[in-house]
């Protein structure tokens, strides 16, 4: 265990990821990337949101403002779980203010059969940012990611942002067999995503599958686990440790560790030490604080955040991070705050 890592792998999140003794709890953000970011509004300017995922130069500049600012231990990689679908050909748009949107939903047969299977040559883009990335950010480690399929599916089948996810549904209990081949060439897609940005040198993955939580635990384990499992498992053979991230997954936590994370994320509707006493001790743990308690008073802040850190001691390994992404409107001081406090906080002991 060391202070000051002189590679990711000694790091102090590839440490608590691997449930190795950390000198101080690791943290870093979903979303801390973008939005909340006065420089990110900058450098964004007149640029659409897929173009700039395809524009190595600035996603590595985007994906360092937050270090550079928060002093986080981990860099996220700037892009969007629907990259590699547009890679592959999909026709796709992410709306500002709305998301992703596709052009034709994927509800048969036929459209399936027109999604190809991704391969590293459609993303070269991704190789280059990930590796000006490594080089620049030394010894802090780089956290690549992707979506799973269901979450993938969702925005397929639906056409864009859902509430209740009412067609991806109905296609998974009405067509189970082509649901199944649905996910079947998503998992692919998502697996080879994650296997690029390892490949160029991210020292983490996460999975976001951050719908799945509209699930029950039965249709989870047969319509999606066998599906993130394959995602997950294109990677298995890199030594690179894997997040895996639902909102709403309260229920569902132990089928997503058992889909061969090493890390499970929670969102902030679960208490921490019921998460981790439900996962047992082969699971590091990520999470979970309220985006919304960014807005709340310091004090009532501080006393969460230290609560989440004492939590985390009962667990084999823990990354501080919210239950879910920044806020747009979250002021970026707090967010370095955060970080300050919890290395402060951990290291005390
Ligand atoms: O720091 C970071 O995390 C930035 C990189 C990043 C990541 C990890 C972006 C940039 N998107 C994502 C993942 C992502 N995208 C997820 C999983 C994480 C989560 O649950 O929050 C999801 C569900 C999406 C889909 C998506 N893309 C949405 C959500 C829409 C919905 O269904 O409610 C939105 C709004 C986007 C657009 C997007 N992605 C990223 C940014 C900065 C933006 C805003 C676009 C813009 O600035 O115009």
């Amino acid at each position: 265990m060391t202070a000051n890592p002189s590679t990711p792998a000694e790091s102090a999140l590839v440490r608590a990821a691997r449930r190795e003794p950390v000198p101080h709890t690791p943290v870093w953000f979903m979303r801390q990337a973008g939005r909340s970011l006065p420089e990110y509004k900058r450098v964004r300017e007149g640029i659409a949101m897929l173009d700039s995922c395809m524009r190595p130069e600035l996603v590595a500049e985007i994906t360092m403002q937050p270090v550079r600012r928060h002093g986080v231990d981990a860099a996220i990689f700037f892009s969007d779980i629907v990259v590699p679908l547009k890679a592959v050909g999909i026709d796709l748009d992410i709306v500002a203010g709305v998301g992703p949107v596709v052009a034709e939903p994927v509800r048969t047969r036929a459209d399936l059969d027109r999604i190809p299977e991704l391969t590293p040559e459609r993303v070269p883009f991704i190789t280059e940012a990930v590796r000006i990335l490594v080089a620049e950010l030394g010894p802090t480690p780089l956290i690549g990611f992707a979506g799973a399929p269901f979450t993938l599916a969702s925005y397929l089948v639906e056409g864009g942002p859902s509430k209740n996810h009412e067609h991806t549904k109905a296609l998974m209990h009405g067509d189970p067999e082509l649901w199944n081949d649905l996910c079947e060439r998503l998992a692919q897609i998502s697996g080879t995503f994650l296997r690029v940005q390892a490949e160029a040198g991210a020292s983490v993955v996460q999975l976001f599958d951050s719908w799945v939580g509209a699930l029950q635990r039965e249709d989870y384990t047969r319509f999606v686990l066998p599906h993130s499992k394959a995602a997950l498992a294109a990677v298995a053979d890199l030594d690179v440790p894997r997040i895996h991230f639902g909102v709403g997954t309260g229920e569902l936590l132990t089928l997503m560790g058992s889909a061969g994370a090493e890390v499970v994320g929670v969102d902030y509707r679960v208490d921490l030490r019921d998460a981790i006493e439900r996962l047992g001790p082969q699971y590091a743990v990520q999470g979970n604080l309220d985006p919304a308690l960014l807005f709340a008073p310091w004090p009532v802040l501080a006393e969460r955040i230290e609560q989440i850190v004492r939590a985390g001691r009962s667990a084999t390994g823990h990354i501080f991070n919210l239950g879910h992404g920044v806020l747009p409107t979250t002021d970026p001081e707090v967010l370095t705050r955060v970080v300050e406090h919890v290395h402060e906080v951990s290291r005390r002991g």
